[in-house]
């Protein structure tokens, strides 16, 4: 664990009222420590979620950041959605007051063992069956962090004896100090997030920071087959344990013959055949072999393993299948919200897809879906945005129609697609420009497949 901070009668800013901020301010106060928080949103757009602050008496800031309220801290705590070029948190900087992130916070509190999850897709679904692993291997297990349950709120069910698995983002490992996972997973890297982060090396630096506190007694856990992850080999102090599904690794979990294998010094253990891997998708067979590798390393028992992943089950918006109408599939990928992962979401089905892509843009070209998208898309319909620049970088790839609302995207594409079609949501977009968040993004969907799905049978009986 790491060192633990004072905060009592500190006084420490919050940045940023989401669910972070939020959670941070509580647990601050709790712990005796003077809290400000302050929010660039308008009181009233906010009034929910800090009423419980609010009635704890924290003081808060809101329509702006206010330079003075920034100066007079001992210690600032930004939400991993406010970057860190804000100028008032730059000026704290400067005058050298100590600025950390909400899961550098939690990892001064956590008891236990850290497990650390990153990529740029197949995180969240790694992580919760890293910790569906780890609790079938008969440990206590919590997971958090990106994945929507702030870091910072698993504190108070912490043990001596839990692994704390968190999903951990670029913007979250940004801000770290001495965040010190004892198992960091790193799944793949590929251009997301480059409107926050500027370039891809910045974000391939912020990724890399998973590591800068582990030591010769921890463990990194890279995908072999992902040319940035296998980069990262080399130069980090942690021991590292290698997954692939296309070639066999010295040390870590591979594929051979149809059967998942792991090796380490112990020998060769079979964990299950692959095809009881109950997720669609290669992609998915990576996240298992990662998740594999935790269990392994921790160490949870071979047949424990297999009957974890047995259980596990598709995450919300991780290619969620939503229903059938007419013989027609919906798939609900709305977690998809960079290039990449569209990508694998097209990988996933053979063809006969009717993709819904947009929201709002995040700087990485659409042009490389193309090659998909002309083998397996019968047509595209586009929300949002990021409409027009998607427009342009795929034409000729598939035929598009601007549907401008998923709405309006939902019916004309049930209109078009044929039995055996498949209509996916992976936007490859953001989605705070019409939604509030990927989640509601991907619940409006299903809400719109389900009601589809209702008049068609009132139709039909
Ligand atoms: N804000 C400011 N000033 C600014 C910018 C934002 O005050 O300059 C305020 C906003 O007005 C808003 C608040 O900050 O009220 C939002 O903070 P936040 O974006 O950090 O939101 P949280 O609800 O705390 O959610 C965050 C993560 N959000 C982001 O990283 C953008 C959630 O990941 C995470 O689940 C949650 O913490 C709990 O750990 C979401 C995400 O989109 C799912 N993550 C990205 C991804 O997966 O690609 C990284």
């Amino acid at each position: 664990m790491a060192e633990p901070l004072e905060v009592k009668s500190k006084r420490v800013l919050v940045v940023g009222l989401g669910k972070s901020g939020v959670a941070s301010a509580q647990f601050l106060h709790e712990r005796g420590a003077r809290v400000t928080a302050s929010d660039a949103k308008a009181e009233d757009d906010l009034r929910a979620d800090i009423r419980t602050l609010l009635d704890l008496g924290v003081a808060v800031e809101t329509g702006g950041h206010g330079e003075r309220t920034f100066r007079q801290q001992d210690l600032i705590v930004v939400s991993p959605g406010v970057p860190t070029n804000v100028p008032q948190l730059a000026q704290a900087c400067a005058m050298g007051i100590p600025v950390i992130g909400e899961i550098e916070l939690a990892s001064r509190f956590l008891r236990g063992h850290i497990v650390a999850i990153t990529g740029s897709n197949g995180k969240t679904t790694t992580t919760a069956l890293a910790g569906d692993v780890i609790a079938w291997g008969g440990y206590e297990s919590q997971v958090g962090g990106n994945i929507g349950t702030p870091a910072i709120s698993l504190v108070p069910e912490a043990t001596d004896d839990t692994y704390n698995v968190l999903e951990v983002s670029s913007f979250q490992l940004e801000t770290i100090q001495t965040f010190h996972p004892e198992i960091a997973v790193v799944l793949n890297v590929t251009p997301d997030h480059l409107d926050r982060h500027g370039s891809f090396d910045h974000y391939l630096a912020a990724k890399k920071r998973v590591f800068e506190n582990q030591t010769s007694s921890d463990y990194a856990v890279l995908n072999a087959d992902d040319e940035q992850a296998a980069r990262m080999g080399s130069g980090i102090k942690a021991q590292v344990r290698w997954f692939s599904r296309k070639k066999e690794v010295a040390q870590g979990g591979f594929v051979r013959d149809g059967r998942i294998i792991h090796r380490d010094d112990s020998g060769e253990h079979e964990i299950m055949p692959a095809s009881e891997v109950p997720l669609q998708g290669a992609h998915n067979l990576e996240n298992v072999l990662a998740a594999v590798c935790v269990g392994m390393i921790i160490p949870c028992e071979p047949h424990r393993i297999r009957a974890a992943v047995k259980e596990f089950k598709a995450v919300e918006h991780r290619l969620e299948y939503v229903a059938t109408i007419n013989g027609v599939q919906f798939y609900n990928d709305s977690k998809a919200t960079n290039v990449d992962a569209t990508i694998k979401a097209l990988e996933s089905f053979p063809g006969n897809i009717h993709l819904i892509l947009g929201g709002k843009d995040k700087g990485s070209p659409y042009t490389v879906l193309n090659a998909l998208l002309q083998e397996r898309a019968k047509r595209v319909y586009t929300i949002g945005a990021a409409a027009a620049k998607i427009e342009k970088e795929i034409a000729g790839a598939a035929d598009l129609v601007h549907a401008e609302t998923l709405d309006v995207a939902v019916r004309r594409a049930f209109d078009a697609a044929t039995p055996g079609d498949i209509v996916l949501l992976a936007p490859a977009c953001a989605s705070f420009d019409q939604f509030e968040s990927y989640e509601h993004r991907g619940r409006v969907f299903k809400d719109l497949v389900h009601a589809l799905a209702e008049k068609k049978q009132a139709i039909s009986s």
